[in-house]
């Protein structure tokens, strides 16, 4: 694994616990741990369960005994990490977005299926998809039990940087996040959507807005809750982002994403209204989804909650017995266990690089017609 902040720690949270849930057809072993700075690399490695370090993710590419990188890094090294590991012959699971650009994305995507032919895996980390309530919905979906798709209505609301003070972190710099709340959780919705509807979407109408433009520049490795110093830097991205989009099989939708939404905490909220019936699902309640049938006569009608525990629904059967429920870092299990299940069967596995390809190219028309006077714009 590459980095061992939020997202280093969660995956490795998924590495330690994947082989106690589900039954695998391949073990993983955790063998080594980069980052910068060697005490704290090997500090995260002591509490993450890594079993070695190293201080430049180039000697890890190389090492005989790793099969399998995991990027979680920002997003200016996916592209130079996960291309040198795709040559090298090792698997890939990267963090979301994909990349910062479109470019770079492209590229990766042209990496992945050279390496594809080689029976080099790679996965793009959208662990939403992996939520049992979010993976049951696009089931119904894809059953037909919604009938003609009409409406999407996502949401991504979260609150974290409302003060002022909130210092600089690299998540508000345009270099080394690619746009703001637009990728960090923009992208989340895009893809839930996109697999939730199994429909990508053709065109987009967007405004984006950056409420506060500078901030108290934070020292270089503070993740979401950094001290800011006395200096004062630019904030170079969004603060939030709304648009609306069409789908390819004649839905229209909107979007959503924020971090101005006091209250909010990570609010992914998804609603679909379909000819036959809607489902409709918040992240901050995982283990429901609701569900209005319309084929049911109007006195019966309504939304009602599924709890999606029982050991029928995506993912859940492995875990506790109905009503107790999963949280936040099952979903990153989920996502190891479908990796590793897709390398071994000689599949591709998905979310791949080319759907990772597809959201940049959703961000990336969105950030054009935000900034040509909300153009319609196609992807
Ligand atoms: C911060 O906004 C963040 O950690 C995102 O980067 C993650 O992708 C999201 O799952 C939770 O919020």
């Amino acid at each position: 694994m590459v980095g061992y902040a939020f997202m280093g720690r969660v995956h490795s949270q998924a590495w330690r616990s994947v082989g106690a849930f589900f039954d695998l057809p391949v073990k993983p072993s955790m063998a080594v741990l980069s980052g910068r700075s060697r005490a704290n690399t090997e500090a995260a490695a002591e509490s993450m369960g890594w079993a070695s370090v190293e201080t430049d993710w180039k000697e890890l590419v190389k090492r005989d005994d790793v099969h399998l990188v995991d990027i979680c890094t920002p997003g200016d090294s996916h592209a130079e990490i996960a291309i040198a590991a795709l040559e090298a012959g090792k698997h890939v699971l990267c963090e979301k977005p994909l990349a910062n650009t479109v470019e770079e994305a492209e590229a990766m995507a042209a990496a992945a299926r050279a390496a594809a032919a080689r029976g080099v895996r790679s996965m793009v980390a959208f662990n939403y998809r992996r939520v049992p309530a979010v993976a049951l919905a696009r089931q119904l979906v894809a059953e037909g039990r919604l009938g003609t798709i009409r409406h999407v209505r996502a949401q991504y609301l979260q609150d974290w940087i409302v003060d002022p003070e909130f210092p600089l972190v690299w998540r508000l710099q345009k270099d080394k996040a690619g746009s703001g709340a637009l990728g960090d959780i923009g992208a989340h919705i895009i893809d839930t959507a996109q697999f939730i509807l199994g429909e990508h979407l053709t065109g987009v109408s967007a405004i984006t807005e950056t409420f506060i433009k500078e901030r108290p520049l934070a020292d270089a490795s503070a993740g979401l809750s950094a001290q800011g110093g006395a200096e004062m830097g630019q904030v170079t991205v969004d603060d939030a982002a709304i648009f609306t989009g069409r789908f390819g099989g004649g839905a229209i939708a909107s979007f959503e994403a924020t971090r101005f939404a006091t209250g909010r905490k990570n609010a992914l909220r998804i609603e679909v209204n379909g000819s036959l019936g809607s489902i409709s699902f918040d992240f901050e309640s995982l283990n429901e989804l609701w569900f209005h049938d319309h084929t049911l006569a109007a006195e019966e009608g309504g939304f009602r909650r599924v709890l999606v525990t029982e050991a029928g629904h995506p993912y859940a059967g492995a875990w506790w017995p109905p009503g107790h429920g999963l949280g936040y870092e099952n979903t990153f299990t989920h996502e190891v266990k479908d990796f590793l299940e897709a390398i071994s069967a000689g599949a591709d596995p998905t979310p791949s690089f080319d759907d990772g390809l597809q959201v940049q190219k959703v961000l990336d028309a969105v950030e054009r017609s935000a900034g040509d006077d909300s153009r319609w714009t196609t992807v």
